[in-house]
C-alpha cells in the first residue's frame, strides 16, 4: 500500500453502525507502547476487556492501565451525554477522550475506537475526529438457534464479542427445538441424555438432496456453568441474554425423553429433519406445567435478563383436537376453540413468570386467541403482528423474516451454498424500517427495537454461520443503532469495504457478497 492509498483509508474509515454525528479533522494521534489509559473512578475495567485484547493482537503491546492523566482517558458523565448508551469520542494528536452516559456509553466508545484504529508500516494511529453518539433503539437484537446446529461455547463467546462490536445489546438465545434440546436441566436428566442429541446428522447440505444422513448421532448440550460464564462474558460486553425456552410447539426432542407430555404419550424421537411437527405440549395434561415450571425454576436463576422467551410459533392444533384431556380443558376453562386453548397455555406460563419478576416474549402466533396481559410480541411472520400489539398497547419487537432473516439466501449467485427459502440480500437487511406508517406517533414507542434471525438448518459449523450472517449482520446493527435520516446505503457499503480488513483480523468468515458495491 503506499502512503497516498494508506492516508485515504484512514480518512474513509468508518464506524458501523454509523454514529449520530461525526466531525474528521486531520490530526492524527498515534499509539506507542507508552501509551497508558485513565479510568474515572467507578467504570467497570471490564469495558477494557475486549478493546486491549484486539489492540494487542494488532500491535503486539498492550496498554497499561495508569493513574495519572494519560493520554487515552475514559469517563462518565452523564449531563455532557444525555442519551442512555451514548459517548463522545473525541481524538485530537495528543489525546483520546471517552466521555459515556453510562458503562455501556463508555464501551460502545471503546467499540468505535476499535474500528477507526489504523495499522499500517508497524504504527497503530486514529484520525482526528469527534463522535456523538446514541443508539436509536433501546432493543437492538439477535437470535442464534442453537438446536438445528449447536455451537460450542467458545464459537458463542466470538459471536458475542462480535455482537458487542457492532453495538447490539441482545443475545435471543433459542435454546430448545425438536432437533435438540441444549440447557442442562438437572431435574430433568433425560433431556440431557436423549433430547440433547438425535439419532441421525444430517449431511448433504447440497441443493439436490437437503436431507441425506450419515448415520451418526448429533447433538450436544451446554451445562449451567457455562450458562453461567456465557451469561456474564456477555454482560461484561453489555449484552442481556434473553434464552427461549419453546412451548407448546417445538417440542419433539423433549416429548422423546418425557413422553407422558404429548398428547398421544408417544414413543417420539428427537427430530431428524426439519419443519414443524405435529406432536407438541399437551395443554390438557397438568404434568406439561409442572415440567415447564420446574425447568423454568432452574432457567431463571441462570438469566437475569428481564424477558423469557417462550416460543409460541408454529404449534399445530392437530393433536389437542383428538386428545380427550385437551377437550376437557377446553370445557372447563370455557374457551371457545384450540387456539384459545394456546392462549390459555401462554397465559398460565405468563403468569407463572410473572410470579417470578419476569415478563414473556413470544412470537406473534401469541396473538392467537387474544394475547396474555404483560406480553411482548416478536413479530417474524410479517409487520402486522407487531403493529397490531403496538396497537393493543404491548411492546413488540420487529423481526420480519422477509427484511430480517438472515438464514435466508444473501445472493442468486448458483454458487450460494443452500440456505433458508427467502432471499434477504444486504440491501434488503439495510432498508428495512421498524416503524411503519400504520403506526401513529403514541403507538411508535411501543416497538422496542428489532432483530435479525439466525435459523441454523443449514449452518452447520461455526465458519458456515458465519459466512451466511456477515455482512448482513452489520446491516442489522446500523437499523437498530443508527437514526433513520442518517442511514445511507451508498455510504454503508463504503464503510463495510473498510470494515473487511478489521473482520478479517478478528477471524470471521464474512461472505464477500459485495455485488452491489458499484464503485
Ligand atoms: C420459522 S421464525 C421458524 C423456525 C424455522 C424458520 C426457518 C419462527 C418463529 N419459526 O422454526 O427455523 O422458520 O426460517
Amino acid at each position: 500500500m503506499t502512503v497516498n492509498q494508506a492516508s485515504a483509508q484512514v480518512k474513509e474509515q468508518g464506524v458501523i453502525p454509523k454514529p449520530f454525528k461525526v466531525q474528521k479533522t486531520n490530526a492524527v494521534f498515534s499509539f506507542t507502547p507508552s501509551t497508558g489509559i485513565t479510568l474515572q473512578a467507578g467504570i467497570d475495567t471490564a469495558n477494557l476487556t475486549f478493546f486491549n485484547r484486539y489492540f494487542h493482537s494488532l500491535a503486539g503491546y498492550g496498554l497499561p492501565i495508569i493513574k495519572t492523566a494519560a493520554s487515552i482517558t475514559l469517563n462518565i458523565d452523564s449531563t455532557k451525554v444525555p442519551q442512555p448508551e451514548g459517548y463522545i469520542l473525541s481524538v485530537t494528536s495528543k489525546q483520546v477522550s471517552i466521555t459515556g452516559h453510562d458503562q455501556a456509553g463508555v464501551f460502545y466508545g471503546l467499540q468505535s475506537l476499535i474500528q477507526l484504529l489504523h495499522p499500517s508500516n508497524g504504527k497503530i494511529t486514529v484520525q482526528g475526529c469527534t463522535i456523538e453518539d446514541h443508539p436509536r433503539f433501546a432493543y437492538r437484537g439477535m437470535h442464534l438457534d442453537v438446536s438445528r446446529h449447536f455451537f460450542k461455547v467458545d464459537a458463542i463467546k466470538k459471536w458475542i464479542d462480535l455482537l458487542a462490536l457492532y453495538k447490539i445489546n441482545t443475545f435471543h438465545w433459542h435454546l430448545t427445538d425438536d432437533q435438540g434440546w441444549r440447557i442442562e436441566i438437572k431435574k430433568y436428566p433425560l433431556l440431557q441424555s436423549i433430547s440433547a442429541y438425535r439419532d441421525e446428522t444430517i449431511i448433504g447440505h447440497k441443493k439436490d438432496s437437503p436431507h441425506r444422513f450419515d448415520g451418526k448421532r448429533y447433538g450436544g448440550y451446554y451445562t449451567q456453568d457455562e450458562v453461567k460464564a456465557v451469561v456474564k462474558y456477555a454482560m461484561d460486553r453489555h449484552i442481556s441474554i434473553i434464552p427461549e425456552i419453546e412451548m407448546p410447539g417445538h417440542a419433539l426432542a423433549a416429548l422423546a425423553a418425557y413422553p407422558q407430555l404429548g398428547c398421544t404419550g408417544g414413543p417420539y424421537k428427537t427430530a431428524t429433519f426439519w419443519g414443524i411437527f405435529d406432536d407438541v405440549y399437551c395443554a390438557g395434561n397438568e404434568e406439561t406445567f409442572t415440567f415447564l415450571q420446574n425447568v423454568l425454576d432452574e432457567v431463571l436463576p441462570l438469566f437475569p435478563s428481564k424477558y423469557i422467551h417462550i416460543g409460541g410459533d408454529e404449534c399445530p392444533k392437530t393433536k389437542w383436537k383428538t386428545c380427550a384431556k385437551c377437550q376437557q380443558r377446553i370445557k372447563d376453562e370455557h374457551l371457545k376453540d384450540e387456539h384459545e386453548l394456546q392462549s390459555y397455555f401462554i397465559g398460565r406460563m405468563e403468569k407463572y413468570l410473572n410470579s417470578k419478576g419476569r415478563q414473556i416474549i413470544g412470537w406473534d402466533e401469541i396473538l392467537e386467541g387474544g394475547l396474555t396481559p404483560g406480553a411482548t410480541v416478536m413479530s417474524w411472520t410479517g409487520e402486522e403482528g407487531g403493529i397490531a400489539a403496538a396497537k393493543q398497547h404491548h411492546d413488540a419487537i420487529m423481526t420480519p423474516e422477509k427484511y430480517v432473516y438472515l438464514d435466508y439466501y444473501q445472493s442468486l449467485y448458483p454458487s450460494e451454498p443452500l440456505a433458508g427459502g427467502g432471499y434477504t440480500p444486504l440491501s434488503k437487511v439495510y432498508n428495512y424500517e421498524p416503524i411503519t406508517p400504520e403506526l401513529g406517533g403514541d403507538e411508535a414507542k411501543y416497538i422496542k427495537g428489532v432483530q435479525a434471525n439466525a435459523w441454523s438448518e443449514y449452518m452447520d459449523s461455526p465458519g458456515v454461520a458465519e459466512r451466511q450472517l456477515f455482512p448482513r449482520m452489520l446491516a442489522l446493527a446500523e437499523i437498530a443503532w443508527t437514526d433513520k435520516e442518517s442511514k445511507d446505503y451508498a455510504g454503508f457499503l463504503k464503510r463495510l469495504r473498510y470494515e473487511q480488513p478489521l473482520l478479517k483480523r478478528l477471524n470471521v468468515n464474512a461472505a464477500d457478497v459485495f455485488d452491489e458495491i458499484t464503485d
